[in-house]
């Protein structure tokens, strides 16, 4: 072939390991869903375009679209929608399969557990709390990984990988108390060390994680890191949903308002429901379950930082 890039291309797509990887995908992709269907969620569609989307905790090249006379930000997260989902009488726990647009910057990430492009599997539950969350994320580790384990047998065999053992009641670590600069070290380190997932909580981030009314300064909010280095697996919280709290959280963000207007206006007639939930991201959860060190090894198209975008 002519170039680099479709060379590396045919290389990967001919590869013995990507058959294996995608047979796991689709027990992966299908277990989550049938586990959330299985605990009485309801599944919604996921959004490509809003005039609001999570606002990050941290820098990205902007992603919008111009229709007519509105711009359209590309969705970097469901999480407003997932609140707005909950509203309906009768509508307490749903789940999406959802893609989303970050546009890291090329400098500040590394590449290894990073896409530009990628899914996560989002849940969020009316009237919850995060150790609820929690709870339902061991239940479904627990059971995704017997089932691969079962069903995949070969696959991982294949692939050299011989998953760790879930047992589920993941240890629990809080950054409380913890300087800032101090956090991303103490969550590197316990990936490295720790012989199971953990959850680690309190992050200071974006304003939709709720502040503990009865410690400021303090989230309710956490995070799951993978062991044997595979790193942050997903996040979530307990969402603020009063408009008071939104406000002062935004405003401590010097977030620009205009554009959560109409969020704001939900919150301020008390029509957002008090919910939890978190995002698992799927790409990097088949990361670790096939014991790959990139994760465009796990995909079929790249849509790694520093992707050549050859298909
Ligand atoms: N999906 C995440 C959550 O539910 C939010 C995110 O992706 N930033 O908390």
């Amino acid at each position: 072939m002519s170039t680099p890039s479709l060379n590396n291309f045919i290389n990967h797509i001919n590869s013995q390991h990507l058959p294996a990887i995608l047979k796991i995908q689709n027990v992966l992709l299908m277990e989550l869903q049938k586990f959330a269907h299985d605990q009485g969620f309801i599944q919604i569609m996921p959004l490509l375009m809003s005039p609001i989307t999570d606002p990050l905790n941290h820098d990205v090249y902007p992603a919008e679209l111009q229709y007519e006379e509105r711009k359209l930000k590309l969705t970097a997260s469901m999480i407003f929608h997932k609140q707005l989902a909950l509203i309906p009488e009768n509508i307490n726990k749903i789940y999406i399969m959802a893609p989303n647009i970050r546009l890291e910057l090329a400098k500040k990430k590394s590449s290894s557990n990073h896409l530009l492009e990628f899914s996560q599997f989002d849940i969020e539950i009316k009237n919850a709390n995060m150790d609820e969350i929690m709870a339902f994320i061991e239940k479904l580790y627990v059971h995704i990984f017997a089932v691969i384990e079962k069903e995949c047998a070969a696959e991982l065999t294949l692939l050299g990988r011989k998953l760790p053992k879930m047992k589920g009641a993941f240890p629990r670590y809080s950054t409380e108390g913890m300087p800032l600069t101090e956090v991303d070290a103490f969550c590197n380190k316990l990936s490295a060390e720790s012989p199971v997932p953990c959850f680690v909580t309190n992050f200071k981030r974006e304003f939709y994680d709720k502040e503990d009314p009865a410690k400021k300064g303090v989230y309710r909010n956490f995070d799951l890191v993978y062991p044997e280095n595979y790193g942050e697996a997903l996040s979530g919280a307990e969402r603020e949903y009063e408009y008071n709290q939104i406000i002062r959280r935004m405003q401590e963000l010097n977030t620009n308002l205009t554009a959560y207007e109409n969020y704001l206006e939900m919150s301020k007639h008390k029509l957002i429901p008090r919910t939890a939930g978190c995002g698992i991201g799927i790409q990097r959860l088949l990361k670790f379950i096939c014991g790959k060190p990139q994760i465009k090894d796990v995909c079929l198209f790249d849509r790694s930082i520093l992707s050549e975008f050859t298909f």
